[in-house]
């Protein structure tokens, strides 16, 4: 295993990124009917084999349930929904609790963001009347939590990445859901979360080329957006998906596999999220893979240290978007996960989107520092560290209103 993080623009290898529009044959890709026909299928079932395996579509049960509604949260600024959604399959079950506020100033059916939380919805503000989670979660002590389970002193943890009331005040709605109620974020053999739901009888893990973390996160912002385009105050045609960090992942992969999500965000994602695998800056496939053996299938473990034998790279994943509107964010001081390959994924996006005749991205250079690039792709890198900020947000919604 690789021992030496290179954070060294110098000492990035040589690399030649696969074309996108370019099918595995060689034949290029001339028209906007070959791309959504064929060439975009064939790159979405190369992420499916290689990278985060394939979604199981068997059969289970949903059903969603209102649990609260209050309309007359954050001081009369909003409505507060919770739902809890159930999900049964042969010989398990789950269960994801979706939280939802809507700003009381709308008029019809609003637009909305829908992200994941990585420590429950109580997290996200301190509003008394959101639900506590009673799910296991990471250890946490700066989160509230003790012995894997929130306390009081969890509600609002996160309040900082999520800036509802602004929100809010813009005219959109929220929606959250704990990423642990579809899968801990731990190595058990899949043995928890929504994985056992469609195991076919003698079943015990994923194939090699079936679904990991990533997948099943991936696969709850999916059920979410279900429920929400069932929503009449909600307008199920303008929800945008959005993450951070691995949950930036979760988003762009369910936003390449579900063009229902109208806008696809992405923050600070990285290796496996935006940035390009062939660089090795930072994070790197073979580190992912030892640090987080369930995220990604199986047989993404054969690229470790072969990041060149890839028949894709992260660039495709965000050509998979085309042509909806996609954005990537990325933070000055998080090398980790490699700005500059994050920047350069959305540059080689841009030829997928021209061909189906939008802008694209409308820069050829990494922007500077809060100078938002925003065309059908936006980027920006602010000051700072690895987190969402309000300044993120504020650039999530500026891209909103242009595009959504
Ligand atoms: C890190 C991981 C990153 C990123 C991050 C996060 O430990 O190496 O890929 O996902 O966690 O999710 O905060």
């Amino acid at each position: 295993m690789e021992q030496i993080v290179n954070y060294d623009e110098a000492k990035v290898p040589h690399y030649t990124l696969p074309d996108p529009l370019r099918f595995a044959d060689g034949t290029p890709v001339t028209s906007a009917q070959a791309w959504q026909e064929q060439r975009r299928p064939e790159i979405l079932a190369l992420f499916e084999k290689v990278v985060y395996g394939r979604t199981p579509t068997g059969p289970i049960k949903m059903q969603s349930e209102v649990t609260s509604v209050d309309d007359d949260a954050l001081n009369g600024q909003a409505t507060r929904k919770e739902i809890s959604i159930h999900f049964r399959g042969a010989d398990a079950e789950a269960k994801m609790d979706l939280l939802l506020y809507l700003p009381n100033s709308r008029r019809g059916p609003v637009p909305l963001f829908l992200g994941l939380n990585f420590y429950g919805n109580h997290s996200i503000h301190a509003d008394p009347g959101i639900t506590l989670s009673t799910a296991w979660m990471r250890e946490n002590e700066a989160s509230g939590v003790q012995d894997h389970r929130a306390t009081e002193a969890s509600r609002g943890a996160s309040a900082s990445r999520w800036a509802v009331e602004r929100i809010l005040e813009r005219g959109y709605g929220l929606a959250t859901a704990y990423y642990g109620d579809l899968d801990p974020d731990f190595d058990d053999g899949f043995q928890n979360g929504v994985h056992p739901l469609f195991y076919t009888p003698g079943q015990t893990r994923p194939a090699a080329d079936g679904w990991g973390a990533i997948g099943a996160w991936a696969w709850g912002l999916q059920r979410a957006l279900d429920v929400l385009q069932e929503d009449d105050q909600v307008d199920g045609s303008r929800v945008a998906v959005l993450g951070h960090s691995r949950l930036g992942k979760a988003a762009l992969w369910a936003g390449a596999q579900d063009p229902r999500f109208a806008l696809v965000i992405s923050n600070n994602s990285g290796c496996g999220g935006a940035a390009l695998s062939r660089r090795r800056f930072g994070e790197t496939v073979a580190r992912i893979n030892s640090s987080f053996p369930h995220w990604f299938c199986a047989n993404f473990q054969a690229y470790n240290e072969r990041e060149d034998q890839l028949p894709l790279d992260q660039h495709m994943l965000l050509a998979l978007v085309a042509p909806r509107p996609l954005y990537v964010a990325s933070a000055a001081e998080d090398l980790w996960a490699d700005p500059r390959g994050e920047f350069l994924s959305a540059l080689h996006a841009d030829p997928v989107y021209r061909l189906l005749g939008t802008e694209g991205l409308p820069a050829e250079e990494m922007p500077p520092l809060e100078q938002p690039s925003m065309g059908r792709i936006g980027y920006h890198i602010r000051r700072g560290q690895h987190d969402v900020t309000d300044y993120d947000w504020e650039q999530f919604m500026n891209f909103a209103d242009r595009t959504l």
